[in-house]
């Protein structure tokens, strides 16, 4: 979040906003000044003006169609030939700014950006899948996790202070709302709900970060998103960097508890079916659940790399941050992170806590995911999250935004920096 004083001035806005008025007693000015969340309107006036006529004419009250999006308000005034453009913006609602990042407040939507499901509207659109039924069998309450999300998103940091970076005025970032699942437990035509609207995000261009969901969702976003017909990959399956506690690659079992593709699978079938490239792929995080020695071996067939969690203490972070950028290089990338990955200390509201061994702690998990930096990362989700077992102060959840926002400033720092 921006920090505004009361007034701000903004120089810039004498050379680049001006039309001169020239012969005319009355030009006009037009301003365009960045919108901040928690800004409804500015109050403009013209420094040096005294009498209490212009004062009226030159101060005027500009609405910013939208608050937490990095939209520009525009307003307009007028303004005499010759005379000093200089002016001061005055934020008028230092206590509308305090409401928006108040997560308790107003209609709750994901970082508090507009919900707006139109795809031709954002770069980066922001989507709920509420999904239980590829792991629901046994963990029901994951398709609660997107509305958690938006109940304490409000809330999560607005600037990455690492990057330099607001992405909220970097790029056009929407709330898309939820993929709509009415075979709510058939796990099957959900996922292929899910394909379908993926199919759209990609075809607009759009670059999607998704709340989930159990982790069966990847399959279903990555069958629409990546692989032959992509516009967004250009055709090509994308490289994986998958943060996990498991390798989610069970192909001994024919389906999961009675779902095929299921959120044990999808790391395997989305590999045989061209959407991911395994070799150029990293799995890494892996803990659980080991119940055979041999439990890593249909990753190490499929291709992927693989650093489970002893070897990437024994790597070292750097390392392992080397080996992704080296195994991903110019592909297309897909984050996937699984909160089971952190240890349930961090986040113990987690599907399948996997409590026997440490996972990663939260800057450990976040140099990972930020190893792509300038990579073309093209999406990323967040999965595994159980409300129910989150309370009572929604750590998990807000460790789940905290990653997203991470997906989300990846996005807008390649954006702003290729565009
Ligand atoms: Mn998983």
């Amino acid at each position: 979040m921006r920090q505004l004083a009361a007034t701000t001035v903004i120089p810039e806005f004498a050379s680049a906003n001006i039309r001169d008025p020239g012969a005319a007693e009355l030009g006009s000015l037009q301003l365009w000044v960045p919108a901040f969340a928690g800004m409804t309107n500015w109050r403009a006036r013209l420094n040096n003006r005294t009498d209490a006529n212009h004062l009226t004419n030159a101060t005027g009250v500009f609405h910013l169609p939208n608050c937490a999006n990095p939209v520009y308000g525009v307003g307009h005034i007028e303004i005499r030939h010759g005379e000093t453009p200089e002016m001061t913006l005055k934020t008028g609602d230092a206590e509308q700014q305090v409401l928006e990042t108040t997560y308790w407040w107003g209609v709750p939507t994901l970082f508090r950006c507009p919900h707006d499901p139109d795809l031709s509207a954002c770069d980066i659109g922001l989507v709920g899948i509420p999904h239980s039924a590829g792991n629901g069998t046994t963990e029901h309450d994951q398709h609660l996790g997107p509305r958690a999300v938006r109940h304490v998103s409000p809330s999560a940091r607005r600037v990455h202070n690492k990057f330099g970076l607001s992405p909220w005025e970097a790029c056009r970032i929407n709330d898309l709302g939820d993929v709509p699942l009415p075979e709510v437990n058939n796990n099957e035509m959900c996922i292929e709900r899910m394909t379908d609207y993926f199919k759209a995000v990609s075809a607009a261009g759009v670059r999607p970060v998704s709340i989930g969901g159990d982790h069966g969702i990847t399959g279903g976003v990555l069958q629409g998103l990546a692989g032959a017909g992509s516009k967004l990959t250009d055709g090509e399956p994308v490289a994986l960097l998958h943060l996990d506690a498991h390798t989610d690659t069970y192909d001994q079992l024919d389906h999961f508890l009675g779902s095929k593709k299921s959120a044990a699978h999808w790391a395997s079938y989305l590999v045989k079916q061209g959407q991911v490239d395994a070799h150029k792929s990293v799995q890494i995080g892996l803990r659980g659940n080991t119940r055979s020695l041999d439990w890593l071996q249909p990753s190490y067939d499929l291709g992927y790399e693989v650093i489970t969690m002893d070897r990437y203490r024994e790597l070292g972070a750097a390392q392992c941050c080397e080996i992704i950028r080296e195994r991903i290089g110019d592909a297309p990338v897909y984050i996937t992170f699984d909160l089971d990955c952190l240890d349930p200390t961090i986040a113990p509201a987690v599907s399948n806590l996997e409590p026997g061994c440490r996972g990663f702690d939260i800057d450990q998990a976040i140099e990972l995911v930020q190893s792509v930096r300038g990579l073309n990362v093209v999406g990323g989700d967040v999965v595994c999250l159980m409300p129910t077992k989150d309370q009572p102060n929604n750590i998990t959840a807000m460790v789940a935004a905290a990653v997203m926002f991470e997906m989300i400033s990846l996005i807008a720092d390649r954006l702003s920096t290729t565009a």
